[in-house]
């Protein structure tokens, strides 16, 4: 590779248009709302937008179930309008990644419409039908959503498979008229300009075609089918074939979301060698806080166990494939509330946060609301939740007689609708002039836009210098990663190094005060420059470093 790839010194910003910015008072998101806020985007810094999905839908999952791939929701506007979003941006320097999800479409896609209503339908064998065996599902796999993965027909007498939710039937990749009208549909929005793909759930694309039983886990009702459709036995075909007919003819970003790969895997995905993907979004650091088999089941972050977890990551991928970085998304928990202090210490640890993640090898992701340091919600009554996991979530245990307040402490610490709360312009909101179709938090006053703007020490600030060290120093996007002190429970410490330079990176996740020997580090007798930091200058006093509550800065030595 003689040229450098954009997307290594790129920083990607993530917007989910439903919650993001309303233009005309219906109290939904929408293109003109994004394309009002691009100069707010533009003065963050960040290089790419990552747009959740914004195509024809009848939002079971806000998007995530398509029911037309060239169409856009008409919620959002129109075609016109993400044209204008494309061209507008692109007067800013940034480039729109679209999200595409093809491991299913919406049950109200033409495609499914046809396939159901005959079993010798054209378009049967574009999803996955199995015959009913003595009136059960084809096998015991559970659904990510709960309930069953299989949806009974009694027109056909047959079942479909859905990984997701009922209406989100699995598109069936085997079948090679299906693979061809998805390249083509890439290739129409490649030619409208966009930056590229953040691939939703990619590595389920491929199943065992014999699609065994999995195993029942303690306290489940269904069976784990994870190990035949996660990275299944054709993923890197599929992959390769959509890389030769479509994304190797683009300059663009490809990031695929995949659960369940690990980083030996991930090398695969990501080795340029292999022409598959740019890079992947793992969940492993994002499962660390969950029991093995539920993300329900809530258990205490043990930092030691993220920071392995990391430096896993960082030496699996240094110079053979590439990281993405994130700590949320519109599926995750605010990680202010999460593994920061959104009581005490939020500004303090939303800056530590970013420093810590921004400093490592990879392409940054910023999730809306986080360069305020927005933080997770609490809604009392269940009928305030939208998100359609946390609802089939909550009637599931409900019926298993599990009480609702524990329910709820799950919800709180972990729903996906923590993230998808409207964005927090102003102090009154500043979203929508109408009812927005999820509840603000109650905290738009204290954490908004407006005041983050207006004070030059806030955590947007903080993000904002992020963005600009990674435009100026090479030792960011090369630098390898060293893990220091790996046993610390509280500090988290590295270094990178590049050529001749060397960069300390020093992040409390605790509100202790903790003590850094020097000793620890080959100093080259000097206390370094201080690059970013979250408190004024650093304490040092002869060989101890004293590390404050959330502190974190970077030296340059
Ligand atoms: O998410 C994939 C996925 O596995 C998530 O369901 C994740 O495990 C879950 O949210 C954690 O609780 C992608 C999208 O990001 C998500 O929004 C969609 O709902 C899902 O795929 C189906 O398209
Ligand atoms: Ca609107």
């Amino acid at each position: 590779q003689l040229r450098e790839s954009w997307w290594k010194r790129s920083v990607v910003y993530q917007i989910y248009p439903r919650s993001f910015m309303d233009s005309n008072g219906d109290g939904i998101g929408d293109l003109q709302g994004v394309i009002s806020k691009l100069n707010y985007l533009e003065k963050l810094g960040v290089d790419v937008i990552w747009l959740s999905p914004v195509y024809d839908s009848p939002n079971d999952d806000n998007g995530y179930d398509i029911r037309d791939y060239q169409a856009i929701m008409q919620e959002f506007g129109t075609m016109k309008d993400f044209e204008q979003l494309i061209d507008e941006a692109k007067l800013r320097g940034i480039r729109i990644v679209m999200d595409l999800v093809v491991n299913h479409t919406s049950n109200e896609h033409a495609w499914f419409v046809e396939s159901r209503s005959s079993k010798n339908s054209k378009y049967r064998d574009y999803y996955i039908w199995r015959d009913s065996k003595d009136e059960h599902p084809p096998n015991n796999w559970g659904s990510i959503f709960s309930g069953s993965a299989w949806e009974k027909e009694d027109a056909t007498n047959s079942y479909y498979l859905h990984l997701f939710s009922k209406k989100q039937p699995d598109l069936n990749w085997e079948h090679e008229p299906l693979r061809n009208e998805i390249y083509k549909m890439m290739t129409y929005w490649l030619d409208k300009g966009i930056g590229g793909f953040r691939m939703d759930v990619i590595n389920f694309i491929s199943k065992d075609e014999k699609l065994p039983n999995g195993v029942v886990h303690s306290e489940q009702q269904y069976g784990d089918g994870s190990p035949y459709f996660m990275n299944g036995p054709k993923i890197h075909t599929y992959l390769q074939e959509m890389n030769e007919k479509v994304l190797r003819h683009y300059d663009v970003l490809t990031v695929g979301e995949m659960p369940g790969a690990s980083p030996e895997e991930a090398r695969i995905y990501t080795n340029s060698a292999n022409q598959e993907v740019n890079m992947v979004f793992t969940f492993e650091h994002m499962d660390l806080d969950s029991g093995p088999h539920e993300k329900w089941d809530v258990q205490p972050l043990d930092l030691v166990e993220l920071k392995l977890n990391l430096e896993k990551w960082q030496h699996a991928l240094h110079q053979i494939g590439w990281n993405s970085l994130y700590w949320n998304n519109h599926d995750q928990p605010r990680i202010v509330s999460r593994f920061g202090n959104d009581k005490d210490y939020r500004e303090v640890s939303a800056k530590m946060l970013a420093i810590c993640l921004h400093m490592l090898q990879g392409t940054p992701y910023i999730y809306q609301g986080e360069e305020l340091g927005m933080t997770n919600v609490r809604f009392e009554n269940i009928s305030d939740y939208r998100d359609i996991e946390t609802l089939n979530m909550y009637k599931e245990k409900r019926q298993q007689g599990i009480a609702h307040e524990s329910i709820m402490e799950s919800i709180y610490a972990k729903g996906r609708d923590n993230a998808r709360t409207p964005m927090q312009w102003t102090v009154d909101g500043g979203f929508t002039t109408g009812t927005p179709w999820i509840e603000m938090n109650t905290n738009t006053a204290k954490i908004n836009a407006e005041q983050v703007l207006a004070d030059e020490s806030s955590i947007f600030y903080t993000y904002q210098k992020l963005i600009k060290l990674r435009k100026e120093h090479d030792i960011i996007t090369n630098g390898s990663f060293q893990l220091l002190l790996p046993n610390h429970p509280n500090l988290f410490v590295y270094k990178r190094q590049f050529e001749e330079e060397e960069w300390l990176i020093v992040a409390n996740f605790s509100k202790e005060m903790e003590q850094f020997d020097w000793n620890v580090y080959d100093r080259r007798n000097d206390n370094g420059k201080v690059i970013i930091a979250n408190y004024e200058t650093p304490e040092i006093e002869g060989d101890i470093m004293i590390v404050r509550p959330y502190e974190a800065f970077v030296l340059a030595f």
